[in-house]
């Protein structure tokens, strides 16, 4: 597998000659100052590229080429978003990177409550509260019939927190619009004055698109692009929904195995494929991401390696990379496809990484030691498989 790590650009505190010194062979990247639904232009991707290769690395993913909301919900100006998107791509395809990571998700991109949950020996983790989770949604975001949406053991739990102070809900808005996912989807900045009100207008976008919809839109799009991948060759890998349920009253259809299925029957094109991301498939309790790795490895183009681990009230935590199912997750890509470039997803915030300027998830030395982990799993893999 190559060994892949996400790095956000120049501004990256974490340099590529970092990158090379820890063992890191391809950058996965995105061209994050091209404002959403803008066309990526060849001159800016070249000039990214060869920034990259100048330090002796390549680009071998974008993560992410954004798809726009209204592509999502299929609103007036959608072919005219899908054009861009397609000349994003012939200009990818003419520079020679081929892999490109996008999600599906409305609005949001990834989720938590919280992002700093510490462990017991000083490290913390991402993590998921079901019932501040249904806080935000029922007392913030004050969505309509939401309450509806939570199991009672959830609402008991959210009843049994009180009001939360103003700090509490703050930080609660900025972890779930804004940190976890608000650079990546382009939806939400740090300068965003009201970024509930956003929400909710952004809501009132989907109103009436359910599953059976968004699925629709989304094989309008592939079915839009694929002529495109198929001249450049450029495998197109859906990130997979982070939690993989619907949440906020929007639909989610990359969540579990029939989702999958169905994504990859509905365009059976090969350069139609998966992000195969571990941890947001773990993150439901209904998937078993052994069995998945095993099924989908094959129409794969892209893995991310973590893992997460469900409490038994539903919340989730980001847990570590030596998890036995992670192993067994490694050792079916290393034989069902051992090409693939991998990188290592989320990790703890560790030993002062709080101090470097880090996107959330997204530390150096958590990453740097998760990486080291991985790379000796690989290796012990790769030598048990020569000698037999
Ligand atoms: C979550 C991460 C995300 C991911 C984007 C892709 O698991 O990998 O930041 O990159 O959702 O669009
Ligand atoms: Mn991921």
């Amino acid at each position: 597998m190559e060994k892949t790590w996400r790095w956000f650009g120049p501004n990256d505190p974490i340099t590529l000659e970092m990158l090379r010194q820890i063992g890191v062979e391809g950058i996965v990247t995105a061209l994050h100052s091209v404002p959403l639904g803008q066309v990526w232009s060849r001159e800016a991707i070249r000039e990214m590229r060869e920034f990259i290769e100048s330090r002796g690395l390549r680009w071998s993913v974008v993560e992410s080429l954004p798809v726009t909301e209204t592509i999502k919900y299929g609103g007036p100006d959608r072919d005219l978003q899908i054009e861009i998107y397609k000349e994003s791509l012939r200009n990818l395809g003419k520079e020679g990177v081929r892999t490109v990571c996008y999600n599906f998700m409305p609005i949001l991109d990834w989720a938590r409550t919280d992002l700093e949950y510490p462990n017991p020996d000083g490290t913390s983790n991402l993590y998921f509260n079901n019932a501040e989770f249904a806080y935000f949604d029922i007392n913030i975001l004050q969505r309509e019939g939401a309450r509806n949406d939570y199991p009672t053991d959830v609402i008991n739990r959210m009843e049994a927190m009180g009001r939360l102070t103003p700090e509490k809900e703050q930080q609660l808005i900025e972890n779930i619009i804004i940190k976890t996912q608000g650079f990546v989807s382009g939806n939400f900045s740090e300068a965003d004055f009201d970024p509930v009100g956003k929400f909710r207008d952004l809501l009132k976008l989907y109103e009436g698109i359910d599953k059976e919809h968004l699925r629709a839109n989304m094989k309008y799009f592939l079915e839009a692009i694929m002529p495109v991948c198929d001249e450049y060759g450029i495998n197109m890998c859906v990130h997979p929904d982070d939690p993989p349920k619907p949440v906020l009253g929007l639909p989610r259809i990359v969540t579990c195995d029939e989702d999958i299925r169905w994504l990859l029957d509905a365009v059976p094109d090969r350069h139609n494929g998966l992000t195969f991301c571990a941890g947001s498939l773990s993150a439901g309790i209904h998937n078993d991401v052994c069995l998945l790795a095993e099924k989908y490895a094959g129409r794969t183009h892209f893995a991310h390696f973590r893992i997460c681990q469900v409490m038994p009230d539903g919340d989730f935590k980001e847990s570590s990379h030596l998890d036995p199912r992670l192993i067994e997750v490694i050792r079916t890509f290393s034989r069902l496809n051992p090409d693939v470039p991998m990188r290592v997803d989320h990790a703890p915030l560790m030993l002062g990484d709080e101090k470097m300027g880090y996107n959330a998830g997204y530390s150096f030395h958590g990453r740097m030691l998760a990486l080291g982990m991985i790379s000796g799993i690989m290796a012990t893999i790769d030598t048990e498989n020569q000698k037999s």
